[in-house]
Parts: C-alpha cells; sequence; structure tokens
C-alpha cells in the first residue's frame, strides 16, 4: 500500500516538473535555445521587455554606426528585445527590404546576444507564386496555387533553404547558435499580404505555417529557433485562434497593434481596445503553455508626450506579456521610438524607470541563455 502511494506521489511530481518545464516544440532545440525558452517564461513574471525593431541599425537621421541606438541614447541603455526583418534574404539580395546589409545584421545579432538581449526576425517576402510581387500583394488564392504548382513551391522551398542558411549562421562567441524567435506570415488575419484572410482559407494557411515549420525544422535541421504565430488586432479568442496552426507548431503567441489616433481609436479607447486583446492573450497562453508578446506596436511619431506612461504601461503592466516590441525608426516621418529632443523622451525615461519595464542590463543580469534557475530579482541583480 504505501508502496503505491509513493509510486503516485513520485509520478505526480514528475508530471509537475515536466509541466513547469518549458519545452519548445522543437524537440532538438539546442540547449541554448530551451534554456531561453524557459527563461522567457520565467522572466515574464517580473517585467515586459522593452524591445525596437532594427534599433542598432540606424535611427532618425543615423546609419551603420557602431554603438548607435536611438533607445540607448534616450535612455542610456540598449532596448531587451532587437527585431530584424528578413525580406529579401529570398532574392539572395545582400541587403534587407529596407537597405540594412545581412552582413551587418548578423553582427548586429552576435551583439544583442552578446550584451545578453533577445533577437526576433519577421520576414517580409516576397510571393514566391509571382516572385516580381512584394508581401504586399494582394492576389487571390496564392497559398492554393503555391500547393498546387511544383515550380512555385521549388521556389518557395528555395527561399526557406536561404532562411534555414542564414539563421544557422548566427553564431555565438563559442560557436554555438544563437536562439532566435521567428515569426513568419504574421498579421494574417489583415489583408494586405499574399499570406492574409482574405486570399486563403484557414486551412490553406496553416498548412503553410505548419509546412514552413516543419521544412526549417525537420528538413534544414535548424534547431535555434522559436517561432512566433502573431495575426494583427483581433476581438475575440475564436478569431485570435481562426488560423492557428497548433500547439506543436507555435512557441510563441503574440498580435500586432498599432496606435492610430483618430476620432474613434481616442487613447482610452486604445488603451482598452489594447489591454482587453492582452487579456485574452493571457488567457490563451495559460490555456496553452505559450509565452506571449506584443510583436509590434507603436504610435508613428510618438506626437503623444506622454504616450510611454499614459498609453503603453497600463496596456502592458502586470500582464505577463514577455515583450513588446516597437516598430521602427525608419525616417524622420516614421519611427515609433524616441531619440534625444524628441517629444516623449523625458516620458520615455519614467517608462525605463518604472519596475515593470526590463531592459538591456536585467535580461542581461536574468541570464536568458543559461540554464533555467528559480525565480531571480532581475531588477535587484541588474542594480537598478
Ligand atoms: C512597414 C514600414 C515599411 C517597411 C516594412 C518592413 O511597417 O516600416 O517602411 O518596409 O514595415 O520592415
Amino acid at each position: 500500500m504505501l508502496r503505491i502511494l509513493l509510486i503516485c506521489v513520485a509520478h505526480v511530481l514528475l508530471v509537475n516538473v515536466l509541466a513547469a518545464q518549458h519545452l519548445p516544440i522543437d524537440a532538438k532545440a539546442s540547449e541554448e535555445t530551451k534554456n531561453l525558452y524557459a527563461n522567457l517564461q520565467r522572466l515574464s513574471d517580473q517585467g515586459v521587455m522593452f524591445g525596437h525593431q532594427d534599433d542598432l541599425a540606424y535611427g532618425v537621421n543615423w546609419k551603420y554606426e557602431n554603438g548607435r541606438s536611438d533607445v540607448k541614447e534616450v535612455v542610456g541603455d540598449y532596448p531587451a528585445v532587437v527585431g530584424w526583418d528578413l525580406g529579401h534574404l529570398e532574392l539572395k539580395s545582400t541587403i534587407n527590404l529596407d537597405s540594412v546589409p545581412f552582413a551587418n545584421m548578423r553582427a548586429y545579432v552576435r551583439q544583442v546576444y552578446g550584451q545578453g538581449g533577445l533577437n526576433t526576425f519577421s520576414w517580409h517576402l516576397k510571393n514566391p507564386v509571382d516572385p516580381a510581387k512584394s508581401s504586399w500583394d494582394k492576389q487571390d488564392s496564392t497559398i492554393q496555387q503555391l500547393f498546387a504548382d511544383k515550380k512555385a513551391m521549388r521556389k518557395y522551398k528555395s527561399w526557406l533553404n536561404e532562411v534555414a542558411s542564414f539563421m544557422k549562421s548566427l553564431k555565438g562567441p563559442n560557436g554555438e547558435a544563437i536562439p532566435v524567435v521567428f515569426r513568419p506570415l504574421h498579421e494574417h488575419n489583415g489583408s494586405w499580404f499574399w499570406w492574409g484572410r482574405d486570399h486563403a482559407s484557414p486551412e490553406e494557411y496553416k498548412q503553410l505555417y505548419r509546412f514552413t515549420v516543419e521544412y526549417l525544422r525537420d528538413k534544414k535541421k535548424v534547431h535555434n529557433l522559436l517561432y512566433a504565430y502573431s495575426p494583427d488586432k483581433f476581438k475575440t479568442k475564436e478569431e485570435y485562434l481562426e488560423r492557428y496552426p497548433g500547439d506543436d507548431y507555435v512557441d510563441l503567441i503574440g498580435f500586432d497593434v498599432y496606435h492610430r489616433p483618430n476620432t474613434a481609436d481616442t487613447v482610452d479607447t486604445f488603451v482598452a481596445d489594447t489591454r482587453r486583446m492582452v487579456e485574452l492573450l493571457r488567457e490563451i497562453g495559460k490555456e496553452r503553455n505559450k509565452v506571449y508578446a506584443i510583436t509590434e506596436t507603436g504610435l508613428e511619431r510618438i506626437s503623444q508626450p506622454d504616450w510611454w506612461t499614459e498609453t503603453l504601461l497600463p496596456i502592458i503592466q502586470n500582464s505577463g506579456l514577455s515583450y513588446v516590441l516597437l516598430w521602427r525608426n525608419g525616417r524622420p516621418d516614421h519611427y515609433y521610438a524616441p531619440y534625444p529632443g524628441q517629444a516623449s523622451a523625458s516620458d520615455f525615461k519614467s517608462f525605463y524607470q518604472n519596475p515593470g519595464t526590463l531592459f538591456g542590463k536585467e535580461v542581461k543580469a536574468a541570464n536568458l541563455y543559461g540554464p533555467a534557475a528559480p525565480a531571480t530579482e532581475a531588477k535587484a541583480a541588474s542594480g537598478r
């Protein structure tokens, strides 16, 4: 009797340990990738990492100057997360669709990793059925044609081969593959990309997402990726999950949402609507044991000087989000993070100081790629 009881207790303990351990969908994920995934989960209890697209590559009025970052020039610290885009890698171009040289990108990824931060990748790829056309091609039935047309499929596979070699070429100081978040086929519940809602059925989208994961993971044996699923804004859980490829294909769930003030979208409605989406995401994340994030956001040109503490902070505070990524500082009329002298710079400093936000120094202290230790106070450890 006692023996049976002990076996039962041991079983319960084992099940709990396994459930608590967050494992990526790739059973062969590298050690650092597994560590990263468990640490993302752990760190999300302590604060939300701040991210910025192309942060090290350029900012408002500068380009490709080593060590620079608009964020750092305002708060004295790099973002915790930096986003990159692989668009045009598929064409074997040496620069991406926003002119970032892929050779530089590789070096920036290494820099972020060396600083203990996280890299994420989106991919504004061309249309493999009609490669002259961009991501923004609105041709109906592209996915269906892709699977029906051998030539188009060969093209898509050759593009994935480029992605696979690029991802494998990301190496840390000891030759280890740098783990990154890959967020393919994003904003698919909008219809502005060829993989979008009006151009494909839910099943077709899922088929393409699954194919993409399986090709990179199983065929090309890329083992340093965490996969993100990230539609645009949504209203209900059902809508969010309509095109979800399944728990075996997704590590991180997120969504993209931009603040575009107009008469219908005041600060209050934007905060309330977005917070609601975050709450739905939190529920889905808990149910499916997935890390969750706001994968793109921002107010273009940050015309509201207190946007950081009055709009973004109430959305992300005590949310369990892993990170929030602001879009790129592309041009003086198209930027989403402040730079010195920008109207929201001083408010951004308060946002930085808030205990709920995590930047470069804090993630460095959290050791994202090391064995997942029990929760520690990242803020305290970083000395901020
Ligand atoms: C959009 C804009 C474009 C850019 C694209 C891909 O939101 O920033 O200028 O080319 O993202 O990065």
